[in-house]
């Protein structure tokens, strides 16, 4: 695609603005079982249970990044990217957890950044991304006081293998995610039901963040940044009732702000306490969390945006004998003239993004920001493959499209965010939905040796990034 003048751009975005995209370790390397690496909870869950996987496809294999990664990095910057994230594997890097560093995964590690930097793309490193080493889980995952610890101390070995040539940093991905699927809704391991436990593991994420984020600041690890990445599904209420309007509150308490203003004020919001409180939920606590809380706040601040939540005053009230649960407090609406990716399930809503923005303009000190996750799955992409083989997937480039409008409106409002990272660069492996859904701007054929090829939005998304803007 031929650059553009400048007259043709109707959405420039500031210059240095990072193009690229997101994915984890998990979801791309497969070599599940070799290298060295230790198993995880998803190798472990699979097969204890593959009929839980969309058509019994597991972690082994995914997209074969751990022995395809020159071809993939080559075909990143062919598809504009000037900036990548990916997550180190904790279990690939040490495999029971606690123990011996595995030479061949730090020798992965390093090839990846090293291919990187050789074709101008930043890595962006991301330490855990739903993926807690099996021995960890079995001593009782994020439970347990001592795997805060063991995180820790994985966390500096990457800041000390890699921080020389890893600018931009990140805790986890998500935190919130672990805690509804494995302690609340039954899609993660352990399929544990207990709102109890799910505040413990939810507090300890935040305390093995605080004690990362603090190592890291004690490195004075030069031009290094150190953020967590967290999905703003913001909440809007059915109406302006009181009623509605607490209800959403409420959400925004339990599934935002449970992480955002710990990460980035440094404390927790206090009706969010008062209603653990009173609910008789408040976490078990050590004297100096607050502390260490309040002390290691982020420099950076990822947002992953994919829905909004609707959310409404609860229709009936609630069985006295079921689980307690956050929707204790509040019913999912579901918003008349909707518009909806239907294959995910989940509500398309543009201007979610801009709302997220203004919030951390405003409520969060206008911290730095990007846009670490934004995209489309879309099952049966093949269909849409045409005589020269290249998927047309113009809903995906519509997508970003009228995505980036509402980013490029908030930067010109002052938000300052950095930059827009896709999910993701090539299909990948979506957890239990596993390859169901794709969303990559690569497709990657698994009836054809996982075949890569480049899809319509991988072509528009270059000119995106080649003409900082559309
Ligand atoms: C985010 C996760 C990713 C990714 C993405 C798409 O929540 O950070 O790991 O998978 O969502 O969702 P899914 O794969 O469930 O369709």
């Amino acid at each position: 695609m031929k650059q553009r003048t400048n007259q043709e751009i109707s959405f420039r975005f500031p210059k240095g603005f990072w193009w690229g995209s997101a994915t984890s370790a998990t979801q791309i390397e497969g070599a599940a079982k070799e290298g060295g690496k230790g198993p995880n909870i998803w190798d472990y869950w699979y097969e204890k249970e593959p009929n839980r996987f969309f058509n019994g496809v597991g972690p082994e294999v995914t997209s074969d990044f751990y022995h395809r990664y020159k071809e993939d990095i080559a075909l990143m910057k062919e598809v504009g990217h000037n900036s990548f994230r990916f997550s180190i594997s904790w279990s690939r890097l040490i495999p029971d957890g606690v123990g011996e560093v595995n030479q061949e995964a730090v020798k992965f590690y390093h090839d990846v950044i090293t291919e990187l930097l050789i074709h101008d793309i930043e890595p962006f490193v991301n330490l855990f991304h739903f993926d807690m080493p099996l021995a960890m889980q079995k001593i009782g995952g994020w439970e347990n006081r001592n795997v805060v610890d063991a995180y820790v101390r994985y966390a500096k070995i990457c800041f000390e293998l890699f921080g020389d040539r890893v600018k931009k940093w990140f805790t986890h991905n998500e935190p919130i995610v672990p805690v509804e699927g494995g302690y609340l809704y039954d899609f993660h391991y352990p399929n544990v039901v207990d709102f109890q436990r799910a505040v413990q593991v939810a507090y300890h994420t935040i305390i093995a963040h605080a004690k990362a984020v603090q190592t890291f600041k004690q490195m004075n690890i030069q031009d290094g940044k150190i953020g967590i990445i967290l999905n703003l599904t913001p909440s809007y209420p059915r109406s302006a009732h009181p009623a509605d309007v607490r209800a959403a509150h409420i959400a925004d308490l339990f599934f935002n702000r449970s992480f955002l203003d710990p990460a980035v004020t440094g404390e927790y919001p206090q009706d969010l306490v008062e209603l653990l409180r009173e609910h008789g939920h408040l976490p078990v606590t050590e004297e100096e969390d607050k502390e260490l809380i309040k002390q290691n706040t982020i420099d950076l601040l990822g947002i992953n945006y994919y829905q909004p939540r609707r959310v409404k005053a609860k229709e009936h009230l609630p069985n006295p004998e079921a689980p307690f649960m956050p929707e204790r407090f509040f019913d999912y609406y579901v918003m008349p003239g909707r518009k909806m990716n239907p294959y995910r399930g989940w509500e398309i809503y543009e201007k979610g993004i801009y709302d997220i923005l203004i919030n951390i303009k405003e409520n969060y000190n206008n911290i730095e920001c990007f846009i670490s996750e934004n995209g489309m799955g879309v099952e049966g992409e093949e269909r849409f493959r045409d005589e020269n083989g290249v998927i047309q997937d113009d809903y995906r480039i519509e997508f970003i499209r009228e995505h980036l409008k509402w980013v490029h409106k908030a930067i010109e409002e002052g938000v300052n965010v950095k930059g827009y990272h896709l999910w993701t660069f090539m299909d990948n492996w979506s957890w239990t939905n596993a390859y169901k859904n794709r969303y990559g701007l690569v497709a990657v054929d698994l009836e054809q040796n996982e075949k890569r090829t480049i899809k319509k939005s991988g072509y528009w998304f270059k000119a995106l990034s080649e003409n900082n803007g559309f």
